[in-house]
């Protein structure tokens, strides 16, 4: 424990201070104090506590000159902060003292905060959960985002159908952050390039101001604390006084208007390309902001060589969203500093790297050549250089390159400009190898790394499931919090009964307490005795939660043919968001919700089978569901799932994955062992082979009387019209891209065999144990070592 933590604040110290903020930042006395005025009092009080480690890492980094890591994202899925940050600090036990004397209720307070939802899915979360382990373990690091005015769309269903609606965070005061309107850059669009002295010079046509937001994430044991500096747009013009003053309102406004449209939305989409002007330039918009933010510091620190720049700075562009960063780190260079070409190209090679995220075609980023050239002329031009460089240097044909078919490839730029490349899953960097970059692999050998994906086990396990938090605290000691490994010592403890029914005691108390939410919130009756099944992810095919439908449909189907047998209880949980345009995922969202309507009124089948598909799920609920479920459905086809987070998550809790040799799967499996984990399927290979044969769904579809059960009731209209359903029916039956035939006997029979293992409650428990104690793997501090030193050659500090 670390030393200053005598001098914590206590209970009464605390209930002082928010008191103190109560009046003196809210302006509120506690008689007209609402839950609002009181939340913002307390994270007033958390907030103030973590200035102080902030400054002094600021301090510390600035005077010992060290070497920063900057983490670029277009996403950070931050979720609350309240909770986290209680937690970090160590102020657990003292807060709850503090609320209760002032009568306050702390999950009302806690649950009072809205989630920050800048981000769609893995790849927002995995940037959230690096930043708290880049401060747990004390790397000084910046993250730069966005500050979207609206992040991920609010989901409702209506009729069974997802309906958006705008999710407006914003919409009150935001207490983490500290607005910098000193740190304000310009940032530059379209326009031409002229040559002044034989020099390039961008003249850009439009420019918007780029405006720091800043919030320090604090790191377990609080410290240090790293920022994560989000941009707002602003006007360079508030408005045309001209126009005003003619009396035309609307046109007067319209500078502001066309700046903030720049950071007002988060584009809702994670997996495929958008081919939007708008989001080229919010990419650029933060990769600017950045780099000029990030060269600042540097000169302000280290002085005006820039030929330095890489021993000081290491980047992380986060998929290919900033990659830009390249060409713009080029022209910086080049054109403001007088580098030349070769020697900017080096320099900035050797500060970026790039992480790869996603195998799937439709989600690599490219933009037209025309687009790029109108949007950023310069950059076009200095694009066309890095190729002819890069293809000169290495011999590589003109085939291949950056520009192919009049559009700038930006998986492609972002590898070639990036010192070194990783994936996020063993699995998914063999891939990335052998498919999306076989041939720059060939060219560039050492510049593919991997490493594999983790999450923050302070929010995933301390913070979102105290029972099991608190029976860890007890068997192996505290220090699994900081350091996930010990969870090991765990392994000892799998064959005592006692421990085995405290197991069971923790997970039956936040099953019963989901139980009661789904009650509340969906009028669901839950038995906290069933099996709790659970797939929560973004709506995608590959995902495949078409695959868990038709298993449910499946079984509902077989226990009305035996209702007397011995079936074991079972409550199948959904939660997930389609992209709003993705047509297939709707319609999938759409027959969740009729079947689980059908299923769920059905009084033969009741007692063995429910679903439940609460709306919205995001990280708040995602801290719920987790530590409440038996089973984690990881069902994605073969070579598809680059790694996944939320499979880690749930290992740690102490759920049993069904799953497929895919992404972070494969991993998971070999640490609990394959005793410990249900596996079915296809693999990568395999998957690749059977999707090459010519009519491989309907032949499948042949072999299975379940499969095809389940797809003829849904064409009878048994779950709503069956008319809704024709096209992906049509699609199950033809063409079948993910593999759902193939893989469903090898599913469904899989799933029987948890049935049966669910039945030996000792047995369960044992490998839930297991499934824990071997989980250490997955902690993003493991990650964050794994990047520091393969990639960014940084340390952290000692204070
Ligand atoms: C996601 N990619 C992958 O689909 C997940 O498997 C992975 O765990 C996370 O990234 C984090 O690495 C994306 O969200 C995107 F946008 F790249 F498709």
């Amino acid at each position: 424990m670390r030393p200053e933590l005598s001098q914590l604040p206590t209970a009464q110290d605390l209930s002082e201070q928010i008191l103190h903020h109560l009046t003196h930042t809210q302006g509120r006395g506690p008689e007209f104090a609402t839950v609002f005025d009181w939340r913002l009092a307390v994270s007033y009080t958390i907030r103030d506590l973590i200035v102080t480690p902030w400054m002094a890492g600021h301090r510390a980094s600035r005077d010992r000159k060290l070497k920063r890591v900057y983490y670029l994202s277009m996403e950070f899925l931050i979720g609350r902060i309240l909770g986290d940050a209680i937690i970090n600090l160590g102020l657990d036990a003292q807060m709850d003292q503090a609320l209760a004397t002032l009568g306050l209720d702390r999950t009302e307070i806690l649950e009072d905060e809205p989630d920050a939802a800048l981000g769609n899915g893995g790849l927002g979360r995995l940037a959230a959960c690096f930043m708290e382990s880049l401060s747990s373990l004390g790397v000084p690091a910046f993250g730069y985002g966005i500050r979207y005015e609206h992040g991920l769309f609010r989901q409702r269903f209506e009729g069974g159908q997802q309906v958006e609606a705008p999710e407006d965070w914003l919409n009150q005061p935001h207490p983490w952050e500290f607005v910098r309107v000193d740190y304000s850059y310009t940032v530059g669009f379209k326009g031409h390039v002229e040559t002044v002295d034989g020099k390039s010079v961008w003249r850009p046509g439009e420019s918007v101001i780029a405006r720091a937001y800043d919030t320090p994430v604090i790191g377990w044991e609080g410290n240090w604390a790293n920022t994560l500096r989000l941009w707002g747009a602003q006007p360079t013009n508030l408005f045309d006084l001209h126009r005003f003053n003619a009396g035309d309102y609307a046109a007067a406004a319209e500078p502001e208007a066309l700046a903030r449209t720049l950071s007002r939305v988060l584009y809702p989409d994670d997996t495929t390309e958008s081919g939007k002007e708008l989001r080229l330039k919010q990419e650029y918009f933060l990769t600017s902001a950045a780099l000029q933010d990030i060269i600042r510091r540097f000169v302000a620190e280290h002085g005006e060589d820039l030929a330095h720049l890489p021993d000081k700075v290491a980047i992380q562009l986060n998929d290919t969203h900033p990659a830009i960063a390249g060409p713009e780190l080029i022209r910086i260079l080049m054109d403001e500093h007088g580098f030349g070409f070769t020697e900017a190209l080096g320099l900035a090679r050797r500060t970026l790297n790039y992480t790869n995220h996603t195998l799937l075609p439709e989600a690599l980023e490219r933009w037209s050549t025309w687009l790029m050239g109108h949007v950023l002329p310069r950059h076009l031009q200095i694009i066309e250089m890095i190729d002819a460089e890069h293809r000169a240097t290495t011999g590589r044909p003109a085939h291949v390159s950056i520009l192919q078919h009049d559009q700038v490839l930006m998986g492609e730029l972002a590898f070639i400009m990036a010192g070194k490349v990783n994936g996020v899953s063993a699995l998914h960097t063999d891939l990335v190898r052998s498919t999306v970059f076989s041939d720059l692999h060939k060219l560039h050998p050492d510049r593919i790394v991997n490493e594999t994906n983790g999450v923050t086990p302070r929010r995933w396990l301390r913070m979102a499931n105290p029972p099991l938090a608190k029976l860890l605290d007890q068997s192996i000691g505290t220090g699994w919090t900081g350091d996930l490994d010990q969870l090991k010592g765990l392994e000892a403890h799998a064959d005592d009964p006692a421990f085995l029914h405290a197991l069971r005691a923790a997970k039956r108390l936040n099953k019963v307490a989901l139980s009661n939410g789904l009650l509340a919130g969906l009028g669901i009756k839950a038995d906290p005795d069933a099996i709790f099944d659970v797939q929560v992810k973004r709506m995608h095919e590959y995902k495949r939660q078409l695959l868990n439908t038709l298993e449910a449909i499946a079984l509902w189907h077989r226990i009305h043919e035996s209702p007397n047998g011995d079936w074991t209880p079972r409550l199948k949980i959904f939660g997930g968001k389609a992209a709003p345009g993705y047509w297939m995922a709707k319609s999938i969202i759409h027959l969740i919700n009729d079947v689980a309507a059908t299923i769920n009124k059905d009084p033969v089948t009741a007692p063995y089978l429910q679903i439940a598909y609460p709306p919205n799920y995001n990280v708040s609920m995602a801290e719920h569901l987790i530590p409440a479920a038996d089973l984690s459905e990881q069902i994605s086809t073969a070579g598809k799932e680059a790694s996944g987070t939320g499979n880690m998550k749930f290992t740690m809790n102490g759920a049993l994955t069904i799953g497929t040799l895919d992404g972070a799967n494969v991993e998971i499996r070999e640490q609990v062992g394959p005793e410990n984990f249900f596996l079915f399927g296809l693999t990568a290979a395999e998957a690749a082979a059977e999707k090459a044969k010519p009519g491989h769904a309907r032949a499948a579809i042949e072999k299975s009387e379940d499969m095809k059960i389940a797809l003829q009731l849904i064409a009878e209209g048994r779950f709503g019209r069956a008319e809704h359903y024709f096209s992906l029916l049509d699609r199950t039956w033809n063409d079948d891209p993910f593999l759902v035939a193939s893989d469903f006997a090898s599913y469904f029979a899989c799933q029987r065999k948890v049935d049966a293992a669910y039945r030996d409650a000792r047995d369960w428990d044992r490998m839930a144990a297991l499934n824990i104690a071997r989980s250490g793997f997955f902690s993003s501090d493991r990650t964050i070592r794994g990047y520091m030193a393969d990639i960014w050659k940084v340390e952290a500090v000692t204070l």
